[in-house]
């Protein structure tokens, strides 16, 4: 993670372009306006190995939900612009479908404090000031909890297409018959093209949709025993057994005219929407999982790099 500062109350996290691994660190979503606070509680939680987005900014923190997905949000009650009620309900407007606790931080300690903070669907609540370690121990037992929801969900709640935690089972299973049955198959990875366009011109809902509609796509348009995964955002992953290279880029070419043909409408103006797509072969058993998606996601990056719209190798 980069951190840098742009002005003196406005501080940013940013994580580098690069695959998620499936073992990732968890990632917490901090919220406060009290920097000096801020800056401690990411240093100490960094210290745990969990990846810490920290901002004074509740409308930063609000857009971070759509570009990453947080295992956990702790949220201060008293921001500059808006209370943390306010963000916890937007949060929870957005996390509909999903599980990520919340836990709501405060110097306001009262009965009614504590209770509409629960009731606006806090997990936890944490009057300041409070002991670093319970902190900690309070954190960690909210992203246990994540953790194991997360391993019960099989199909993401947006997309209705199998949740990536389940790809590397997926990934297994098909690499023990490469050895077996002497075939191979493909991973690809599937990215909208200009997805943020569509959100900033349409709106998230309209953008949500869209998601949707490519998920159902691929799954009705692929063969039974191919396999679609959400993997963030509008990425997808695709295992496709029994496929060559050739016939990997065949079947994503076919993909991706048909996608392409579709009309999407939105206050009654028609628009089209492309993807891009890496993909590799893997006729090896013992490639690493990892490997598989850093090359399908880099040939998805030269995709982008050539304009769009396309399938590279
Ligand atoms: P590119 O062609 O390079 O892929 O451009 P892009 O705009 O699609 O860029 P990128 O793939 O990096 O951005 C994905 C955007 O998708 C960023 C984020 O705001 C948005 N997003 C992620 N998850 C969701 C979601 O669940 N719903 C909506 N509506 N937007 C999401
Ligand atoms: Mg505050
Ligand atoms: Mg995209
Ligand atoms: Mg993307």
């Amino acid at each position: 993670y980069i951190c840098y500062q742009d002005t003196h109350d406005e501080l940013l996290f940013e994580s580098n372009r690069e695959v998620k691994s499936l073992v990732d660190a968890p990632e917490i979503l901090l919220i406060d306006d009290d920097i000096t606070l801020l800056m401690y509680l990411k240093e100490e939680l960094e210290k745990q190995g969990w990846h810490v987005f920290a901002t004074p900014d509740p409308e930063k923190a609000i857009s971070f939900l759509y570009d990453y997905n947080p295992d956990c949000v702790i949220i201060d009650l008293y921001l500059k612009e808006r209370t943390g009620f306010g963000v916890l309900s937007i949060l929870n407007h957005k996390l509909t479908q999903q599980f990520v606790p919340q836990i709501m931080i405060s110097v306001d300690n009262h009965k009614d404090v504590r209770m509409k903070s629960y009731q606006l669907g806090a997990d936890d609540f944490i009057a300041k000031p409070f002991d670093l370690d319970e902190f900690v121990v309070r954190i960690k037992r909210q992203l246990e909890r994540k953790s194991l929801v997360d391993s019960l969900v099989l199909v993401d709640e947006l997309s209705g297409v199998y949740n990536r935690k389940h790809l590397p089972v997926y990934y297994e299973r098909l690499c023990t018959e490469i050895q077996r049955k002497n075939n191979s198959f493909c991973l690809a990875v599937l990215d909208i093209d200009h997805f943020k366009k569509i959100n900033d011109q349409y709106g998230h809902l309209v953008g949500d949709e869209v998601i949707k509609a490519f998920a159902t796509y691929l799954n009705s348009s692929s063969r039974s025993f191919d396999t679609v995964f959400r993997f963030g955002g509008e990425e997808f992953v695709m295992l496709i057994p029994n496929c060559s290279l050739v016939e990997g880029e065949t079947m994503l070419n076919r993909l991706l005219s048909g996608f392409s043909k579709q009309v999407f409408c939105c206050d009654e103006i028609d628009f089209s929407v492309t993807f891009s797509a890496g993909v590799v072969e893997i006729n090896e058993r013992n490639i690493p999982i990892k490997d598989a998606l850093k090359a399908a996601d880099d040939a998805l990056f030269s995709a982008k790099e050539s304009g769009r719209n396309t399938i590279k190798l």
